[in-house]
């Protein structure tokens, strides 16, 4: 059996729930081939969520890790090409505001994930769901995590690592207003095309 870590991030900003949870519960457990899913909820906290994550790692020893933030506006599934060595923007849960910060003082500008992103959006698409890769994961939380994962698997040989941002659910669309959603069965399910084309580009 090879572990994957399917990450999601609690509510956070003006957002009263995180439909990355749901989905990270849904697929927990869950086996494709001799893979098998193991999700973790890290918290909307600059600090915590590095060491959260770095704790999951040790303790799950992942050949795969696939991170999963919603980005509330999005319409489309977005693979994440990206992370780069900043922090900035908005207060963390904890209130933390960093402003123009290094993620690792010594740290490479940016890291390329090494998710199969094209195949992955080449597979959404024929299945019918809106997608297309990303060339930003912003400068907040989860390009951190993201960051962090990537750090991790260029350590690591065989690792890859990256990240999804999700559009809202439609529970979380009609509570905010503003943005659109889809249904998060859609958003479970396109999840889990992203995590079979992981599986199926690392048989090749
Ligand atoms: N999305 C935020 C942080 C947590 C989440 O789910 C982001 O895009 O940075």
């Amino acid at each position: 059996m090879t572990n994957i870590l399917l990450t999601g991030f609690e509510p956070f900003l003006d957002y009263k729930l995180n439909p990355t949870m749901q989905i990270v519960e849904n697929l927990d457990g869950e086996k494709i081939e001799d893979y098998h899913i193991i999700g973790r909820i890290l918290s909307v906290d600059f600090q915590q969520s590095a060491e959260q994550l770095k704790r999951h790692i040790e303790e799950i020893e992942p050949q795969i890790i696939i991170s999963l933030g919603l980005a509330g506006g999005r319409y489309k599934l977005t693979p994440e090409r990206i992370a780069i060595n900043v922090k900035d923007g908005e207060p963390d849960n904890n209130g933390y505001t960093p402003v123009d910060e290094s993620i690792q003082e010594e740290g490479a500008d940016a890291y390329l994930t090494n998710l199969p992103i094209r195949q992955m959006v080449n597979r959404l698409q024929a299945e019918g769901y809106p997608a297309e890769i990303s060339n930003t994961a912003g400068t907040y939380l989860c390009n951190n995590i993201m960051y962090e994962g990537l750090v991790y698997a260029q350590q690591h040989e065989g690792v890859r690592a990256g990240f999804i941002h999700i559009p809202a659910s439609f529970e979380l669309a009609i509570q905010h207003g503003k943005i659109p959603g889809w249904h998060i069965r859609d958003l479970i399910a396109a999840v889990k095309l992203c995590i079979e084309e992981t599986i199926r580009a690392g048989n090749h």
